[in-house]
């Protein structure tokens, strides 16, 4: 698809714009005062939802953020301990929220390709002590932003719940990207969430609407989720209008994602080939590519500065590293174009 705005962006998949057929259906969308209840679009949007990841209800959240943060705060009270990947989204880039509005802690696993060793998760579940926080869930990324993009295995996922539902604790699945984990494993989203009791979802990254996710669990979860959606702001009107796009996003948009995953392939292997480039192409399974420049070459940030020179985007992570996200609006020449200006940079 031509890219909306002529850049060929990279930068994440959260840039992706809603599509022609997206912006029609948001105009025609019946729509009701969802604190009510009463948004007909929006109870479509939770029902379709519920239904792909095999869970008794849904609840439309206005962001992947929310979501996370109103999944954490139904399963915890103050003073409580989760447990995660050191390199999580709720843990690095959600404004220590779960601290914040729920006064809890976070402790960090660090993980491999995105997992956790089992046996280091389990020996992180606190016994009951006097001194000791109580441990109340355990949190997957799925797939992990920060280890690329990477898919959990699904034996990984079902010997962690295994180890939660004897030690009686929660599972969470941030599942910002769990489309295109399921599309990676060429499984159903509910055979990856079957292992968690709550998931959340995101509907505007790689699925291309242009706001909100959703979270799903049980009925008393969802019910609780509500409140603090409530709580914290976002419980919103006739939002029908952006779950039109949504319902577009869960039906058609997750059916082809396999797309951006050959083409970060392929973005990934063309990269690898050029001098100075470090790509570990094990970590490239899905929509992301995470990798670095090698010492005594062009620094990320001078290397992103020189292609955007032509119009072409990516997000230097820090001196060396650099994240580029394919989606929607990332074509086959989008990745030649792509590949010519890092290789013409590199070379100077
Ligand atoms: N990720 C964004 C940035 O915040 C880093 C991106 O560009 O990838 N979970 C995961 C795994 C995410 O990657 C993100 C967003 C979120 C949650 C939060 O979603 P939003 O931005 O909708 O609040």
């Amino acid at each position: 698809m031509p890219s909306p705005n002529g850049l060929i962006d990279l930068r994440s998949d959260t840039v992706t714009h809603p599509t022609p057929e997206m912006r029609e259906a948001m105009y025609r969308a019946e729509v009701g005062d969802d604190v009510y209840g009463e948004d007909p679009t929006v109870n479509r949007l939770e029902e379709i939802a519920a239904a792909k990841v095999g869970k008794e209800a849904a609840v439309y959240v206005t962001s992947g953020t929310m979501g996370n943060i109103v999944s954490l705060l139904s399963q915890t009270t103050r003073g409580q301990e989760i447990i995660c990947e050191a390199g999580a989204h709720i843990f690095v880039n959600e404004v220590g929220n779960l601290a914040m509005f729920g006064g809890c802690q976070m402790r960090a696993i660090k993980g491999h390709y995105g997992a956790m060793d089992p046996a280091e998760v389990e020996a992180a579940i606190r016994a009951e002590n006097v001194h000791y926080p109580r441990t109340a869930l355990i949190a997957h990324e799925n797939t992990n932003n920060a280890a690329g993009g990477t898919i959990l295995p699904l034996d990984y996922l079902a010997k962690i719940k295994g180890i939660a539902e004897n030690h009686n604790i929660k599972v969470h699945m941030d599942g910002a990207r769990l489309f295109n984990a399921a599309a990676g494993l060429g499984v159903e989203p509910k055979d990856i969430t079957k292992y968690a009791d709550t998931v959340q979802c995101c509907l505007s990254k790689g699925l291309c609407a242009p706001m909100g996710g959703f979270v799903a669990g049980t009925k008393e979860f969802a019910k609780e989720a509500r409140r603090y959606r409530k709580a914290l702001g976002g419980g919103l009107r006739q939002s029908g209008i952006a779950a039109a796009a949504g319902i577009i996003a869960l039906e058609k948009m997750s059916l082809r994602l396999g797309e951006d995953h050959a083409r970060a392939k392929r973005l990934a292997t063309g990269l690898a080939e050029i001098p100075g480039m470090d790509v570990d192409l094990d970590s490239v399974q899905t929509n992301i590519i995470r990798f670095s420049t090698k010492e005594g070459y062009l620094t990320a940030p001078e290397l992103a500065a020189k292609c955007k020179e032509q119009g072409i985007l990516f997000g230097p992570q820090n001196k060396r590293a650099i994240r580029m996200v394919t989606h929607y609006y990332i074509s086959d020449a989008d990745v030649d174009k792509t590949l010519a200006a890092v290789r013409e940079a590199m070379a100077r």
